[in-house]
């Protein structure tokens, strides 16, 4: 809590990980924070500073940007996806669900009867972001971020009454006092929409800014939040940013083909190759093999044209854009450290553990990058439904403060939980002769690894 007046933080209140939307009641005296990878809401009592409940809105709710409050009927509304990670064969159309959950604030409850599944209700969307209602509150306005368009919905019979398009990565909404207008602000095509409400129609489009990205990255980050080009994605229903939101991971493991993969953030990866969890990829170029069969899209590489004489040449300008933009993205700094972006004490004690030659942790995990590219079998494959295994690459440790849960399948909730339950044998370093004081010492430093680059200002941020 700041005090605006004073610019001073007057209070700091403990919540669960990922807070991200807020939204305050009229009074003041509650405020609703959304947590971006549960989609749980925390209500917070302002009078007595405290978390009063946790509301759950369902074990595959995720990305939960926003919450917003209805004017009259005690409810409130949060956009965002289900990750259906219990799918054994992810398709475009079965992975993942836009919708609108509500929840009841007399009583602190999920309403999942009233929740919008958008794409059975509208039509499939990519990435519900924001929405507004209108003042009399029958009407919700949504706008989504992957697939750049807006529903406009009747609360009461749950009526679309109309879809338009916006421009490109669309992030808010607003609506004027006399709600007869929506104002759209377009991340990507650096614009606003102007919509007039009485007919549907979007009547302006007002330049607002210019992208400081390159032609070429601005393109990869277009390709990679946008589901607009059936070239990378059928229906518009998905694109990479739905799994790697802000370039990062959702949190979530996923029955791929391989066996179960935790999605990986690609902060830093550029110096990491080769790719995934098994070493199986080795350039972002082969993504296009994600791009067609997960995405279902028609994919970037042209159709070689022998007949024309042009080989297939496994180059294409937007793939090289989209790999650009991805090995543009930087690990973002780590909140563990102090602020001038040094190590607390416990994290520098830390660094002399891993350090040990007892404990091994930098024979594999190498400094600057945390990992030696190299694949290596500490004891923890063999799962069920793993075809690759039981070797994995070792993963860069940078940026894994905000990367939970861990290892290739997601067993790890926890940074502790690597060094200790799953490392029953001392396969994946020696752990098991330190004194709990030294595995707390090696987490603090775990949890203040980042990019060599995290501090300096990151114009590719997707955000
Ligand atoms: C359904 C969720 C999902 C979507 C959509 C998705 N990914 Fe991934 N991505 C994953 C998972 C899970 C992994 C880990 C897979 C593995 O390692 O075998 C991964 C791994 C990766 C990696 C490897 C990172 C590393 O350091 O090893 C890259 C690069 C990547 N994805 C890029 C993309 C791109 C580009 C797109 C869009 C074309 C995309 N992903 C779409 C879930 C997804
Ligand atoms: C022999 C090489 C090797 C050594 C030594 C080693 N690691 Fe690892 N580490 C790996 C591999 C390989 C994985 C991935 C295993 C998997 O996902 O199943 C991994 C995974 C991890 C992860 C999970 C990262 C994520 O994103 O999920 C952490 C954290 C970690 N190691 C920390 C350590 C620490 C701390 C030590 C020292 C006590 C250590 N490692 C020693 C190879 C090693
Ligand atoms: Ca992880």
């Amino acid at each position: 809590m700041v005090d605006t007046a004073l610019a001073q933080v007057v209070d700091t209140i403990p919540v669960q990980p990922r807070p991200k939307g807020l939204a305050i009641t009229n009074d003041g005296t509650r405020l609703y924070v959304t947590h971006f990878l549960s989609g749980t809401v925390s209500v917070l009592d302002l009078t007595s500073r405290r978390v009063r409940t946790v509301i759950a809105t369902g074990p595959e709710s995720n990305l939960a940007q926003r919450i917003v409050l209805h004017p009259m009927n005690n409810r409130a509304y949060l956009p965002h996806i289900r990750s259906n990670t219990s799918n054994p064969h992810p398709l475009f159309d079965t992975t993942l669900f836009p919708v609108v959950s509500v929840i009841d604030l007399a009583t602190n409850q999920h309403l999942l009867t009233e929740r919008l599944e958008l794409s059975v209700v509208d039509r499939p969307v990519n990435l519900p972001f924001d929405l507004a209602l209108s003042s009399d509150g029958q009407r919700v306005h949504i706008v989504y971020l992957g697939s750049g368009d807006l529903s406009v919905i009747d609360l009461e019979n749950r009526a679309v009454l109309a879809h338009l398009e916006v421009g490109d990565g669309p992030r808010g909404i607003v609506l004027s006092p006399d709600d007869r207008t929506a104002y759209v602000a377009n991340s990507l095509s650096d614009d606003v929409s102007v919509i007039d409400l009485d007919t549907f129609k979007e009547v302006k489009r007002i330049g607002v800014t210019t992208s400081p990205l390159s032609p070429q990255l601005h393109r990869g980050k277009l390709l990679f939040i946008s589901s607009r080009s059936t070239q990378v994605s059928r229906d518009r229903w998905m694109s990479c940013e739905s799994c790697h939101a802000d370039g990062e991971q959702d949190g979530r493991t996923w029955l791929f083909p391989d066996g179960p993969r935790n999605t990986t953030n690609l902060r830093g990866l550029a110096h990491t190759h080769p790719l995934h969890w098994s070493a199986d990829r080795d350039e972002v170029q082969d993504f296009e093999f994600t791009i067609r069969e997960l995405q279902a899209g028609t994919g970037l590489l042209e159709d070689p044209h022998p007949e024309l004489g042009q080989p297939n040449t496994g180059r294409s300008t937007d793939l090289d854009a989209l790999a650009a933009f991805v090995a543009s993205l930087q690990p973002k700094p780590s909140p563990f450290r102090r602020v001038d972006g040094t190590l607390t004490p416990e994290a520098a004690r830390g660094q002399a553990v891993f350090h040990r030659a007892d404990v091994g942790c930098a024979d594999c995990h190498i400094p600057p990058l945390f990992t030696d590219v190299r694949v290596h079998d500490i004891g923890t494959g063999g799962g069920p439904g793993e075809l690759l295994g039981p070797g994995f690459d070792t993963p860069s440790l940078r940026g894994v403060w905000h990367t939970a849960p861990y290892l290739h399948d997601g067993r790890a909730a926890t940074l502790r939980e690597v060094l200790g339950t799953h490392n029953p044998t001392d396969r994946h370093g020696h752990t098991s002769h330190l004194s709990e004081a030294e595995v707390q010492d090696l987490v603090a430093f775990l949890l203040s690894l980042e990019g060599e680059k995290s501090r300096v200002q990151d114009l590719e941020r997707v955000e």
